[in-house]
């Protein structure tokens, strides 16, 4: 089914097919019109994008210079060698880079292309169909943390996008990038609508979009999440980074985990969690209300001198996408 050629070569030794022999007249003629090398040719497709039965010839070529000279260039040729369509990319933050087959049953057969992979290795990629000999956009997908997959995999006829986002939120705020929460995200063409939608996954696997609005937190659900948490950390007295971060993510913000990270077996009883009591706590909010203050007692007993007192601690919970977590901790006597 995928077809990419790169048959530049005026010295083949065998007799050239007749596609071969197309596909270097529509390379030359390429070449002479936008004045490159034969090395900017980068790619070389044979696909049907005009969906009438027969294949066409598509070339991606874009020069080596880097910076604002960059230009990038797709030429749609016939399977004669006659051109269809051109489509320049003069601005030089969009440099074509690679061509992708990608179905879809509204526009039949699409093509899916990379810009140019940036510093951090991401790059986004553009949706196209051939309209009219023009290369429409249908879509514009966002950079992806390491591969994009195209895949039917609901087999419906259309090819979804998927790639890796970084989770970005108020409880992933000071997590380094360079161990940053990737979530999976998801483009899928919206057959009634006509154009495709992004969708994101979360740690736990599910679509943000379909998750349970997350309500103000009570007083009992308040204590219960302290003391849930209180209990799952300290069952194992050490624990390595990952069981501890799979283990607590739900009930601990990721920026409460990853104040651990440099260790690589985490002592859980460096952490402080309490076990607290409903009728000695109270809660308040803060202003948006995404943020809330549980304040609790706990009674001390020292046993050198037998004196017992009050402490006061405070658990700060942030309101996230799966539900209220624990995002600080602290207590004072
Ligand atoms: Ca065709
Ligand atoms: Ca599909």
């Amino acid at each position: 089914m995928l077809c990419s050629l790169q048959v530049y070569s005026s010295s083949a030794s065998a007799a050239p097919t007749q596609l071969q022999t197309a596909v270097y007249k529509a390379q030359t003629d390429f070449l002479q019109k936008y004045k490159l090398k034969n090395t900017d040719i980068r790619q070389t497709m044979i696909y049907d994008l005009t969906n009438d039965g027969t294949s066409e010839i598509i070339i991606l070529a874009w020069n080596a210079r880097m910076g604002e000279d960059s230009r990038g260039y797709i030429g749609i040729y016939s399977k004669t060698g006659k051109l269809i369509a051109v489509q320049k990319y003069e601005n030089y933050e969009f440099i074509p880079f690679q061509l992708h087959q990608l179905k879809n049953k509204t526009h039949k057969n699409c093509l899916a292309l990379d810009n140019l992979p940036g510093g951090s290795g991401g790059s986004n990629m553009v949706i196209l169909a051939l309209r009219n000999n023009k290369l429409i956009t249908l879509a514009q997908i966002d950079s992806s943390e390491g591969t994009r997959v195209i895949k039917d995999s609901d087999k419906d006829g259309n090819d979804e996008i998927y790639g890796y986002e970084w989770y970005l939120a108020e409880e992933t705020r000071n997590v380094a990038h360079s161990v940053a929460i990737y979530d999976k995200y998801m483009y899928k063409w919206d057959s009634v609508n006509k154009k495709y939608l992004k969708y994101v996954y979360g740690q736990d696997g599910k679509r943000d979009d379909l998750r349970p609005h997350i309500g103000k937190l009570s007083l009992t659900e308040a204590v219960n999440l302290v003391n849930n948490a209180s209990k799952k950390i300290y069952k194992t007295p050490s624990i390595s980074f990952t069981s501890y971060k799979n283990n607590m993510q739900y009930l601990l913000t990721y920026n409460l985990i990853y104040e651990k990270y440099s260790e690589s077996l985490v002592d859980t009883n460096s952490i402080y969690l309490p076990e607290l009591e409903k009728n000695t706590s109270q809660l308040s909010f803060s202003s948006d209300g995404n943020k809330a203050t549980l304040h609790g007692k706990i009674k001390y007993e020292d046993y050198d001198t037998g004196e017992s007192g009050v402490m006061n601690t405070y658990i700060i919970f942030l309101k996230t996408k799966y539900g209220w977590k624990i995002d600080n901790t602290s207590y004072k006597i």
